[in-house]
């Protein structure tokens, strides 16, 4: 079992904690967590490639991307290996994280360890929505919480 945290900060109020875990290699990764401080509806969420948040959120770069794909949706053949779709916000600007992963990893080439979790001002348009930043980001908007990914117990 691998399991990986990240703290989540930014220069809005927006905070949050966000858990992984990874029964073994090649094993779907469990991700949970909660977020606040944000608007109702959804916002997107990836893992982009720098673990690097000297100059905020905007140092961690862009989504994680090895294998130079385009930016999808997380069912979709064809996407980052970052790409986690969007978070959805309740009335209280609470999301409550809870999905399942194919494509990430805790350990080998498409690990997530010492790279950035960020959430955005934004929904993910999932590659669908025909903006110039479709394919690149999914038109996700402004970095408004970011974390460092990495390993605990
Ligand atoms: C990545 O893919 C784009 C097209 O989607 C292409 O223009 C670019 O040259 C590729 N880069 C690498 C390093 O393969
Ligand atoms: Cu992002
Ligand atoms: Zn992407």
């Amino acid at each position: 079992m691998a399991i990986a945290v990240a703290l989540l900060r930014g220069d809005s109020q927006v905070s949050g904690v966000v858990r992984f875990e990874q029964a073994a290699e090649g094993a779907p990764v469990r991700v949970t967590g909660e977020l606040s401080g944000l608007t109702p509806g959804k916002h997107g969420f990836h893992v982009h490639e720098f673990g690097d948040n000297t100059n905020g959120c905007i140092s961690a770069g862009p989504h994680f991307n090895p294998h130079n794909k385009t930016h999808g949706a997380p069912e979709d053949a064809v996407r980052h290996v970052g790409d986690l779709g969007n978070v959805v916000v309740n009335d209280n600007g609470i999301a409550t994280v809870s999905l399942e992963d194919s494509v990430i990893s805790l350990t080998g080439p498409h690990s997530i360890v010492g790279r950035t979790i960020i959430v955005h001002a934004d929904e993910d348009d999932l590659g669908k929505g025909g903006h110039k930043l479709s394919l690149s980001t999914g038109n996700a908007g402004d970095r408004l919480a970011c974390g460092v990914i990495g390993i605990t117990n």
